[in-house]
This record gives C-alpha cells, structure tokens and sequence, in this order.
C-alpha cells in the first residue's frame, strides 16, 4: 500500500527555536520513515510581517540546513522551498476566491500579528492561513504535524478543501483531499523562558525568552540562569500556578528522553540552584550533533543547493498536477 503523505512547514523568519524543534521538526524525524514527506521552507510567508530583503535568502538557506542537521532523511522526504514553485501562489489565488473574508477575520494568529503591527497591516497577513492551505492541499497531504497554535489554520484548510469539493466537485471524486492535524502532546506548546504563559517565540524582542537551536553553550548557560523561575520548594508538573515550573521540567524531560514520572522521582525534591546546571548541561548535549552537523552542510553550500533544485523538480510534480485538476474543476480554459 502506498504510504500516506506529510508536509509541513517552517518560516525563515530567524533561527529555529526550542519550541520549533520540540513542537513540530522533531516529530517530523521520528514519523518520518511511516510516510511520504514533503518539508517546505516557507519563504512566501516570511514576507507577511516586514521583512529584510538582506537577509531572507540567508535565513532559507539556514531553515533548509537545520531540517537536514536535525536528521530529515532524503531516502523518505523532500526538501524545498515555497517561493520555488508558482503553484503556491497561484492556488492561493483560486483559494482566495472561495474564502469568505470573516473566515481569515477570526483567525487568532493574525488576530495577535496584526495587534502588534499597529497601523502596517498587509493584505498578506490576513491572507496567511490562505498560502498554508494552498502549501497543504497542493500535495495532497494526509497528516500535517505541527505545534499546538497551527490547529485553527489546519481546521481552516479543511473548511476550505470542502467549500471547493462541493462547489466544484462529484460527490464520488473529491478535487481536493482533507488534510488532518498531527500534533503531539507533549511539546505542542514550549512556553518562553521570560514568562511560563506565553508561548516560545521567534518574533519575541527579547532573545533571552528563547533558546535557539545554534546558541553557543555560554549562550545557554546564561539564558537559563536568568530564565524566570518562582520562590517555591521543590519542582512540579502541572501545577497552574507555576507555569515557569511546568515548562522547565517538560523541556527537560523532552531533551533528556527521560518520561514525565522518571523525571519527578528525579528533580521533585531539587532546588533551582540543582536543576538549572542539570537542565543547562542536557540542552547543551541535546543541540550538539544538530549543530555540527548543521555546520558541515552550512560548508557545502553546493550540497545544499542540489538538495533544493532536486526537492523542487519532486515538489514541482505534484504541486501542478492538483493545480491542473483544481482549474480544470473551476472551469478554466486549457489549450492542447
Ligand atoms: P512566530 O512566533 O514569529 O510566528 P514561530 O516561532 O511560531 O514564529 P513558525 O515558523 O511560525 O515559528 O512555526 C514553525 C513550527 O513550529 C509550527 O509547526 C509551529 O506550530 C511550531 N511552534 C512554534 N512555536 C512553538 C512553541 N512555542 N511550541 C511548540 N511548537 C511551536
Ligand atoms: N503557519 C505555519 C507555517 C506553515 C505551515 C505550512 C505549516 C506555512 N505553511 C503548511 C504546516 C503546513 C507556522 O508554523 N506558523
């Protein structure tokens, strides 16, 4: 039987984070041998919030790097990036036409995007869940793993896919396919290490709120011992009143491989002054293969650009055949 097929994606807005790691590239590794997958660098919505034309190609190049350093395998996945294939556009052009206005008004994360924005908010970023259901319906993907806060848009690319089938479609033979949410439980949400309520994040100002999967070990070490911790005794999970708590040991649960009861029987009777050093250390372990390995691909960039114009020609493939089917549905005039 043919495998089901994944995609998901990151944008190339900074370094990737804990929380990008923990929250959606490190379940990509571990599902990644059960499916077909396709990983997008999705550049097309970096450019949603203002961005630095200096940089961009840079941080491509970095997102793409780090898929492989945290062990995306090219035997089961295709790695490419978004802007490389018009049909990302193009469908989200025909997708826009279908989408009621108050659906993209509702949206959380454009919701908490555009608050920040003030007065500069583009048409692009109210039209963001639009490109990601055009990124996710192209490859007709079954499973789309992601972190916790991606859950409405993935509902919105079901709304979506239907409102086109049962406009367009034969109640038989569906144009497009419903994708599902992967999400897992336990890292979905990796909170900032300034405050336990808010969630990790790369737009945050202050570097100190995260740790990025290239900080240097004397840059881990520090972001830890100033992370805000609580006065309290001893260290639980679970207890809402102690968000800073719940987060830490979950990070050093993930990081350590150790499950949530060896990790109380472990740290339950700790002071920070123990954990911290204990935490700082599993970090540092945990992100040094990703970072020499993201090293040695970063000195081949000739490597990497052939890992990319290989992702695209696949990508390519599959992303035109469901633009074709999609026109043809709409009505479209094709010529022969
Ligand atoms: P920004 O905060 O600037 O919007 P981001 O840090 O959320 O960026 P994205 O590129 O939007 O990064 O997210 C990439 C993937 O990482 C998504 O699957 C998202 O759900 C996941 N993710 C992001 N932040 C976290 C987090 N704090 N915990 C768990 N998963 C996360
Ligand atoms: N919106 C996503 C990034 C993204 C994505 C996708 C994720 C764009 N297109 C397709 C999965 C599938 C985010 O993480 N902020």
């Amino acid at each position: 039987m043919a495998k089901q097929r994944i995609l998901s994606g990151v944008q190339p807005t900074g370094n990737l984070h804990l929380g990008n790691y923990l929250g959606a590239i490190r379940n990509w590794v571990e599902v990644q041998e059960n499916y077909d997958n396709f990983f997008c660098v999705v550049d097309l919505h970096a450019i949603t919030v203002p961005h630095d034309p200096k940089i961009l190609a840079k941080d491509t190049y970095t997102i793409a790097a780090l898929y492989l350093a945290c062990g995306i395998d090219l035997n089961n996945s295709t790695i490419f990036v978004q802007s490389h294939i018009s049909a990302h556009s193009e469908l989200t052009w025909l997708l826009n036409c279908i989408t009621p206005l108050n659906w993209l008004e509702k949206m959380i994360q454009f919701k908490e995007k555009a608050l920040k924005q003030g007065e500069n908010v583009s048409v692009g970023l109210l039209d963001y869940p639009v490109l990601m259901a055009a990124d996710i319906l192209l490859y007709d993907a079954d499973k789309v793993p992601v972190g916790d806060d991606q859950k409405q848009h993935l509902e919105l690319t079901r709304d979506i896919a239907v409102r086109i089938n049962d406009k367009f479609g034969k109640k038989k033979e569906p144009i497009l396919k419903l994708p599902e949410a992967l999400i897992r439980k336990e890292g979905a949400r990796i909170m900032s290490l300034t405050d336990g309520t808010k969630k990790m994040s790369k737009s945050d100002p202050s570097e100190l709120s995260r740790i990025s999967l290239l900080d240097s070990p004397d840059v881990i070490n520090k972001k830890i011992k100033k992370c805000k911790t609580d006065p309290l005794k001893g260290l639980e999970f679970d207890n809402p009143e102690r968000p800073e708590c719940h987060n830490l040991l979950t990070l050093y649960s993930l990081l350590s491989g150790k499950n949530k009861e060896e990790v109380k029987a472990e740290c339950s009777e700790m002071g920070w002054g123990q954990f911290k050093p204990l935490l700082t250390e599993t970090t540092i372990e945990a992100l040094k293969p990703i970072q020499e390995k993201y090293q040695e691909i970063m000195d081949n960039q000739g490597y990497l650009n052939g890992v990319l114009k290989e992702g695209k020609e696949k990508a390519e493939a599959v992303a035109n055949n469901t633009l074709s089917r999609v026109k043809k549905a709409m009505g479209y005039l094709t010529l022969n």
